[in-house]
């Protein structure tokens, strides 16, 4: 009762592609359900569009350089207010703060500073669908089409 389903983005960013299986374990642990998921090396076009809405910040260059550093996963993750849960299980933007602040989080586990910070979380409903639609579009296009793989050394 009172709970809302909702669809989000999360993006496993460069730095933490080789821990797919542990950040998929906390996803599906939180009671999510992966539903659509794509490994893309995005180009720096790709990358820029994505991220448009920080392109004045002084960080945007580093961002971009991280983000085309390697492939991604992006995965349509659907759950109760999906949102802000996955937002929460994130932790705080910088992986520094989140090993203070929320030490259980994504970001605290996997990531590494303030730009390599292991997962994305789309941040509104709104960005949510404009985000699943950049890399799963419902018409036409299919979306970044620079397929990738990634090798872990065991
Ligand atoms: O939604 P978030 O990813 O938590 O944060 P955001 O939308 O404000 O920023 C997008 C990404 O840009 C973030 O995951 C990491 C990077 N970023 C944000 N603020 C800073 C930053 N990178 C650096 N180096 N410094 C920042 O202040």
């Amino acid at each position: 009762l009172g709970s809302k389903k909702e669809k989000t983005l999360a993006m496993i960013k460069p730095d933490a592609v080789t821990k797919l299986g542990s950040i998929i374990e906390a996803i599906l642990d939180t009671g999510f359900t992966i539903t659509k998921a794509k490994m893309v090396k995005l180009s720096r076009a790709e990358a820029m569009d994505f991220y448009s809405e920080h392109q004045s910040k002084s960080f945007f260059n580093d961002l971009i350089n991280f983000m085309t550093s390697g492939p991604i996963i992006a995965m349509e993750v659907i759950g109760d207010e999906a949102v802000a849960s996955w937002r929460k299980l994130l932790g705080p933007t910088n992986s520094t703060v989140a090993r203070s602040d929320s030490p259980e989080s994504i970001r605290a586990r996997f990531g590494t500073d303030g730009t390599k910070n292991a997962a994305h979380g789309s941040d509104s409903i709104a960005s949510a669908a404009r985000e699943l639609e950049f890399f799963f579009p419902s018409s036409g296009g299919r979306g970044p089409k620079n397929t990738a793989t990634f090798t872990k050394s065991t």
